[in-house]
């Protein structure tokens, strides 16, 4: 939609419809919001948190049933199914319509409705873009204010540019059976009803800045991608920024913000971005991601001092704490924070907790905190074009088969890389947990076009991008035969990003393989770690019999896109089947 008088329009028809009691146009400034955290401590929205330890910092309980992303009731309305392919669940746009009238109807009644204008990107991007969000839920607007740039400084914007991407939102009756998240592409339009969960109710984030934002990607010949976004500094001070494709909850906050341990001093983290990233080509003919977002939605659960210092630094003040546990003395916690739970614990259900009734904290139990207070934070993380990429990694949980790190041998291997990349499920959407599933390039659940002709994109990208990033694999989840964990993971992370920062600087060696690049023995700096060659050999171990199965389990999964699928993926396919022998 273009312009202020649309925006005026539009919001008018969207309350005739659902008949809120007042309209409140939010103007994204401290007292407002000061103002909606108290009237949501009176009605039992939020919880007060301990103000002595943790002030500003609230607790929030979800309905029970409301606690993650629910791909089955995420639809991309298209004419043509086949424009939403194969990964997406559609409908066709004028049906969705008539069937969410039915349920929008009246559901603001007894509530207000929120105007919530906001930014994506900084304002002075040529890039960012804004869209306005109409909610009747005030959690939903804090956290807006906390995840985007609210208020006038979007309605300023829109006066510049003149477009703004509209999305309606409504709790109605939390029912999942009357749930539905609803994208309209060719509208740049949102409906979400029925949930007040980040993914699903936060539309600045999945719904606009990755599901819409990938098809105007695809339109206008740039990206939006599910990726964090970090600068390693090396011990001479030179930065080089790397993106990263992991599917949620598989750790890409605290990648994000990795510290570094003290047998690798001079190596430093800088935190751009941690879930998504806008990616164009710049002058220089480089790609250069920016991120969108202005705050951080992470998974509290395992955050503790050791796994990431900074997630707990960021969030000891001014945050929303959604479904974790409350200790006595009204600090939030959640499994993993300490080793052992203290004493009185409620539960996310606002229950005492009952250890054998399952964790205390919901396991997607999240924290919401402006980017800002991320001690880690790039003074970079602003910067109007984005920082320059010169790697990009994917990477998920996979307990075999994949090895700690390899490299693509080209651009169009690597998008093949990503094209079928797998991991674990996660808590993060509902449905099983630890089933391996393929999700290439960690959008499955976000890529608001048929996956396909997304590949395609990802091809042509790399036809266009005259110095692309190196292309890398990861895989911190490796186990042994024992089931435990062969990688240490979190900070000592930082040895597999020096490698990769190596080779892309051309001073790393490696030893060419079936599937890829992996680190030669001696350009791995494994010094301190208590991993024994076994354990070494097991973590890059390539296994030709499961990388067999690997080979023909993608071939099936590359099977299912029909002839969209770029025929560059399958050269790929059998290229991997003949070098595997
Ligand atoms: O979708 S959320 O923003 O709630 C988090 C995620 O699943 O990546
Ligand atoms: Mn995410």
């Amino acid at each position: 939609m273009a312009g202020t008088q649309d925006l005026e329009r539009w919001v008018n028809e969207c309350a005739e419809m659902t008949r809120p009691d007042r309209v409140r146009w939010c103007d994204g400034s401290q007292a407002e919001y000061d103002q909606l955290v108290a009237e949501m401590l009176r009605d039992g929205t939020f919880i007060e948190l301990n103000q002595r330890t943790h002030p500003g910092a609230y607790l929030h309980r979800s309905h029970p049933s409301d606690v993650a992303r629910t791909e089955d009731l995420t639809f991309i309305c298209t004419p043509e199914r086949e424009q939403a392919g194969v990964t997406n669940n559609w409908m066709e746009p004028g049906e969705a319509k008539t069937m969410a009238r039915g349920l929008f109807k009246d559901a603001m009644r007894g509530r207000t409705m929120y105007v919530v204008p906001y930014l994506m990107g900084t304002p002075a991007s040529p890039f960012a873009k804004v869209g306005v969000e109409l909610t009747d839920s005030p959690y939903v607007v804090a956290n807006m204010r906390l995840m985007t740039r609210m208020g006038q400084v979007a309605l300023d914007h829109l006066q510049k540019t003149g477009e703004f991407a509209p999305g309606l939102h409504s709790l109605g009756d939390l029912d999942p059976k009357r749930r539905f998240i609803l994208h309209f592409p060719h509208e740049r339009l949102v409906w979400s009803v029925g949930s007040g969960y980040g993914g699903n109710a936060l539309l600045g984030k999945k719904c606009l800045a990755l599901r819409l934002a990938s098809w105007m990607a695809h339109e206008e010949g740039w990206m939006a991608e599910h990726m964090l976004i970090l600068g390693l500094e090396d011990p001479r001070g030179e930065v080089t920024y790397v993106a990263a494709a992991f599917p949620s909850a598989c750790g890409k906050t605290n990648l994000a913000m990795l510290i570094a341990p003290l047998s690798q001093a001079g190596y430093r983290v800088w935190t751009v971005g941690d879930d998504i990233a806008w990616m164009r080509i710049g002058p220089d003919g480089r790609l250069w991601a920016m991120n969108p977002e202005a705050g951080m939605f992470g998974v509290a659960p395992g955050t503790n001092d050791a796994t990431n210092h900074n997630a707990l630094a960021m969030t000891t003040h001014d945050a929303i704490f959604t479904n974790v546990a409350m200790t006595p003395e009204g600090e939030p916690w959640w499994e993993k924070l300490t080793a052992t739970p203290p004493a009185g614990l409620i539960d996310w259900q606002g229950h005492p907790w009952d250890p054998s009734a399952g964790p205390a904290a919901h396991p997607n139990a999240r924290f919401t905190a402006s980017a800002a207070q991320c001690p880690s934070i790039s003074p970079h993380w602003e910067d109007p074009q984005g920082v320059p990429i010169s790697a990009i990694l994917f990477g998920g949980r996979r307990a075999h088969v994949a090895p700690l790190v390899y490299q693509a041998f080209s651009w169009q291997h690597g998008v093949f890389v990503g094209a079928t990349m797998a991991s674990e499920t996660t808590a993060a959407a509902t449905g099983d947990v630890g089933i391996v599933r393929r999700d290439p390039m960690a959008m499955r659940p976000f890529c608001g076009y048929n996956m396909a002709d997304y590949f395609g994109h990802w091809l042509e990208m790399g036809q266009r991008i005259p110095n692309p990033p190196q292309i890398f694999h990861v895989n911190w989840f490796r186990k042994g035969p024992d089931g435990s964990f062969l990688w240490p993971g979190y900070g000592e992370n930082i040895r597999v990003l020096r490698w990769i920062l190596d080779r892309v600087h051309g001073r790393a060696t490696a030893i060419s393989t079936a599937i890829g690049a992996i680190p030669s023995p001696e350009s791995l700096d494994l010094t301190g770690l208590d991993l024994n060659p076994a354990k070494v050999n097991a973590l890059l171990e390539i296994d030709a019999a499961e990388w067999q199965t690997e080979a023909n389990d993608i071939g099936t999964f590359l099977n299912t896109f029909g002839s969209h699928l770029p025929p560059e993926l399958r050269a790929e396919q059998a290229a991997l089947i003949q070098r595997l022998g």
